[in-house]
């Protein structure tokens, strides 16, 4: 089995729904990646653990995905200087304002790249975009979406 590359951290499993467009970019671009269920506030030790072991495997970008008070991406980023991409997700009655206020208000010095909400998508193709800098095999890849995004969008006529 490859080593990761990515880590995906979500809050809880009632985040995987929004998550699994995250999962499916990454597999469709050939990104190898673990999920897990890590909390910043209900599991924190488990949390730092994990980040640990992914760095010494070799993990290159952390996404963590949380809803309502969404502390896990600026926590992670906390313990790694790796980049940490933050996905608000809509839970809650404020419907993900919450999270993405808590995500991407990240103190000067602890940078979080944050996603619109429930943008899962989007935190895997940065994700991608980000290991592709050393990685010409990525950069073909995704220089044949974006064309076969504007292909799709032309055919929209
Ligand atoms: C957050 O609270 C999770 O990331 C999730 O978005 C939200 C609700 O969690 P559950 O009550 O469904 O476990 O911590």
């Amino acid at each position: 089995m490859d080593a990761i590359k990515v880590l995906i951290l979500m809050g809880s499993k009632s985040d995987l729904p929004v998550m699994q467009k995250t999962e499916d970019i990454l597999k469709e671009f050939g990104v190898p990646f673990r999920t897990l269920i890590r909390s910043a506030h209900r599991t924190p030790e488990a949390t730092m653990q994990s980040v640990k072991d992914a760095e010494d495997e070799g993990c290159q970008v952390f996404i963590c995905a949380a809803g309502m008070a969404a502390h896990l991406a600026g926590v992670v980023c906390s313990k790694t200087v790796k980049p940490v991409i933050g996905v608000p997700i809509a839970a809650g009655p404020l419907n993900g304002e919450d999270a993405l206020h808590s995500t991407v208000m990240m103190p000067p010095g602890l940078p979080v790249a944050t996603v619109g909400i429930n943008a899962a998508k989007n935190a895997g193709l940065l994700a991608i975009q980000l290991l592709a800098q050393n990685d010409e095999e990525l950069t073909r890849k995704l220089k044949a979406d974006r064309e076969a995004q504007a292909e799709s969008i032309l055919a929209e006529d």
